[in-house]
């Protein structure tokens, strides 16, 4: 942290950590207190926009369930305690499972918060390669794993995602994703819904293909409400229609492309009357997208949870990535683009060290394999309750609830209290912390560093914002300190200095952005997050690589911009070339080929079962800001979609408490009847269930609501990708006669 940045009193700019939209907010402190959070007009990124979650910063720091000390449980009573003593206990915990258990005994499970939060986004993987843990599990697999695998496979790097050019487009087309609740994901953008506004204004289109009719779909000119998990054979159909109309134009990417013939022939058995039925819409309204994207000149087609977390994810994914080719849109302006980011973080993150192959090993229980690196979150629970040599006896969650947002909840509430050793690096006694043995925060937002390395990756603009913390951190370690600590102690070395751990890490980082470790450690002596920042800007595109570029970019460029800094606009960048096995793009890789034969056979089995997906609001973020009263009070929003004629056929009028029933669970839920939902189609929020007194979120337990994950069977994944199914659950709902098990509390 530097010092001399810390102003208790004024005025702070800053940028909102909590989505990818990265509002800039202006942070008013009193006395010590943050007195309001207001947009920041100035912010050169941002201009002023903001949701409502942003101006709870101050709410979030000031919760009085936020930890502010480790925390060591005895039996079931959580006590505050020293970080010496919390370590102490971790090291006596994880000795045992190793003497008992041997070192591979532990896994580790990242979650979405890993990746903004300023010690965990840069330090998590020091804390995993010290520990040695080998079984690793993120919430990347309950997100978009399946597009990281078809980009790897495309384009040679798992974080090769396109992002739309909405800015500069002609047609926007968004499968499975709803911008006015998100604000965008994987899509960095100002504001998403202004954007659409502007590009309608100037005389161009967007289409949403959606089974609902979000407020998205609502802002659009065309709602397409197909059947859940068809995106693919669909998507298939619009290629099969460019191909037979003769309109494929590779444009810039002519000569680049590998695995068009394949494609051809393949897309030929999708033909519009083929898929239409299995999607549950007119053929005509494939063909009709397809002649709109050969009509346009620039199209921008996007894809997000619903595309991901569905039965044909990677197939969904690519298909998105693939229609982009197919009408020349993909590296270009206007279409879609890969970002240049300021400073990357990909690879202090990533978890498949080079040259390790995109498939590899069994998962124990189930057999199936790790992909990229990760098992799936959906094998996690069967890890730690099977018995036998190779079990789950140690985890580490770090900044992650599993126990809300991952499938099979009921499992995973059987499985957490048997691990002989669990750590969480988190900031709430939660529904998965709770299991744990020891807690180890993080700062508050606002006692943290801020500088945004995950978001600016999925942004078409280049650009940065550094904030300096603005409420002092008191007695209390360095936190990156304790993160590299808790990996040493999993991994048998407690005393390890951890300077030269950190030393060792810095320099592996440096050598692998091609910089001479010893000139990156002369520039940089002072250890820590900001340390790496500072390497990963200056090593960057923009970057003085340590004096080699004159008037490059370093940390302290930032330094006197409270606003941020805007470089400029993504430039194409295929000419850089792929690092696939051909050097070009893969447009019809093998692996994803293979699991063509599945989507026919879905196409040819009729299938009229009810089936659930999720949503999300614009005042929730996933599970964990349910403990902010201004964001949960009012109408209870945990409630069970469904189309009236849905409701009518099962007798259910509005406000009736209905039981939601899948292979993996049952709960009771308020349903809402809302006519923006294709019918068979029923939609839950996620991240609810809040009701285990065994937590400490007061406000959250007073506003409950039920986890929808008890009903996503975790035996439903992607097949290549190993992602979970969250939409397109197959359910039944009655009138709720009965009380069933709304949360985990009541299971365990
Ligand atoms: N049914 C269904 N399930 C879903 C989804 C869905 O659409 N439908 N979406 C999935 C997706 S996309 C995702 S990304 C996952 C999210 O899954 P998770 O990442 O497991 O869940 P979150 O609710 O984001 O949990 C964030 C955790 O971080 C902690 N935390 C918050 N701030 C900080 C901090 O600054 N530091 C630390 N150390 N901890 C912090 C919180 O207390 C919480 O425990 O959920 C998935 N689950
Ligand atoms: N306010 C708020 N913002 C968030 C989050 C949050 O919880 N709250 N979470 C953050 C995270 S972790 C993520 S990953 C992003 C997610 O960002 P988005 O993907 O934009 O989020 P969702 O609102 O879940 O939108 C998914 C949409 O897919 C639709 N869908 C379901 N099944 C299918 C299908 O088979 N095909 C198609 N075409 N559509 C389908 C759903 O109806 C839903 O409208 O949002 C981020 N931003
Ligand atoms: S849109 Fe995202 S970044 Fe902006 S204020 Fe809301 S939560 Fe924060
Ligand atoms: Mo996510």
């Amino acid at each position: 942290m530097r010092a001399g940045a810390l102003l208790e009193n004024g005025l702070h700019q800053r940028t909102c950590p909590l989505c990818e939209g990265m509002c800039g907010v202006t942070v008013a402190m009193e006395g010590g207190q943050v007195t309001t959070v207001r947009p920041n007009r100035a912010d050169v990124w941002s201009r002023g926009h903001i949701c409502p979650k942003g101006t709870t910063l101050g709410a979030l720091h000031d919760d009085p369930d936020r930890l502010r000390t480790a925390m060591v449980r005895d039996g079931s009573e959580w006590k505050s305690a020293s970080w010496d003593a919390a370590l102490e206990r971790l090291e006596e915990l994880a000795d045992g499972v190793r003497n008992r258990h041997g070192p591979h005994a532990f896994a580790a499970y990242g979650g979405n918060m890993a990746g903004k939060d300023a010690t965990l986004s840069r330090y998590s993987g020091l804390m995993l390669a010290t520990s040695g843990i080998q079984q690793v599990y993120s919430s990347g697999t309950v997100d978009q794993h399946p597009k990281n695998l078809s980009a790897m496979l495309m384009f040679g790097n798992e974080w090769k995602i396109p992002i739309p050019d909405l800015d500069n487009t002609d047609l926007f087309v968004i499968f499975g994703g709803n911008p006015a609740a998100s604000k965008g994901s994987i899509f960095s953008h100002r504001d998403v819904m202004g954007a659409m506004r502007d590009l309608r204004a100037r005389g161009g289109r967007v289409i949403v293909v959606d089974p609902v009719r979000t407020k998205t779909a609502q802002a659009a000119d065309q709602w397409i409400g197909l059947k859940p998990g068809t995106d693919a054979a669909f998507m298939l159909g619009v290629a099969h229609v460019l191909f037979a109309r003769d309109a494929v134009r590779l444009r810039q990417l002519d000569g680049l492309i590998e695995g068009l013939e394949p494609l051809r022939n393949l897309a030929a058995g999708f033909s519009p009357p083929e898929v239409a039925p299995f999607c549950g819409i007119e053929a005509a309204v494939i063909e009709s997208l397809a002649d709109e994207l050969i009509r346009t000149d620039r199209s921008a087609i996007y894809g997000r949870i619903g595309t991901c977390t569905q039965s044909f994810g990677t197939l969904a994914s690519w298909m998105i990535d693939v229609l982009a080719i197919l009408t020349g849109n993909l590296d270009r302006r206007g279409g879609s683009m890969w970002s240049r980011p300021v400073a990357s973080l990909v690879d202090m993150l990533a978890t498949l060290p080079a040259g390790m192959p995109v498939v590899m090993g069994k998962s124990r229980v189930r057999g199936v394999p790790a992909v990229l690196g990760q098992f799936p979150a959906s094998c996690m629970a069967e890890e730690i309750a099977t018995p036998g040599p190779g079990q789950i006896k140690g985890l580490v969650t770090f900044a992650a609830n599993p126990a809300l947002s991952a499938p099979d909840s009921t499992k995973l509430a059987q499985a957490l209290p048997l691990l002989e050793c669990m750590v969480s690096l988190d900031n709430y006694i939660n529904e998965t912390t709770r299991h744990a043995h020891v807690i180890l925060p993080s700062p508050s937002f606002l006692e943290s560093a801020h500088y945004d390395m995950w978001s600016w990756i999925f942004c078409l603009t280049s650009g940065g914002h550094y904030s300096p913390p603005v409420i002092p951190l008191v007695d209390r370690p360095d936190h990156w300190r304790i993160v590299a600590r808790v990996g040493a102690i999993i991994g048998g070395q407690p005393r390890a200095d951890i300077d030269a751990l950190d030393d060792g890490y810095f320099r592996a980082l440096a050598a692998g952005r091609g910089i001479d470790p010893d000139t990156a450690m002369a520039a940089l002596p002072v250890r820590g997050p900001e340390r790496i920042l500072d390497l990963a800007i200056r090593a960057g595109p923009f970057g003085d690589r340590f004096g080699a570029v004159e008037g490059g970019l370093t940390l302290a460029s930032f330094e006197d911009k409270p606003d941020g800094l805007i470089i400029g606009p993504a430039i194409p960048r295929a000419s850089e070339g792929f690092e696939t096995a051909s050097g070009n793009i893969e447009i019809a890789p093998a692996l994803i080929l293979s699991d063509i034969p599945r989507l026919k056979q879905a196409m040819a089995a009729a299938d009229s079962a009810l089936v659930l997906v999720s949503r999300r609001h614009l005042r929730s973020m996933n599970s964990w800001m349910h403990n902010v009263d201004t964001l949960v009070k009012g109408k209870d929003r945990c409630t069970l979609r469904m189309h009236s004629i849905d409701a009518q056929a099962r007798g259910l009028t509005g406000g009736d408490h209905v039981n939601v029933t899948s292979a993996s669970g049952t709960i009771t839920v308020p349903v809402e009847i809302d006519d923006d939902i294709r019918p068979g189609v029923v939609s839950m929020p996620h991240g609810w269930g809040h009701a285990d007194p065994r937590t400490q979120l007061a406000v959250a337990r007073a506003h409950p609501g039920a986890n929808t994950n008890i009903l996503s069977p975790g035996m439903l994944v992607d097949a290549i990708s190993g992602n979970a199914v969250l939409n397109g659950i197959p359910v039944v709902v009655h009138k709720a006669v009965t009380h069933v098990a709304q949360h985990v509390g009541e299971i365990a």
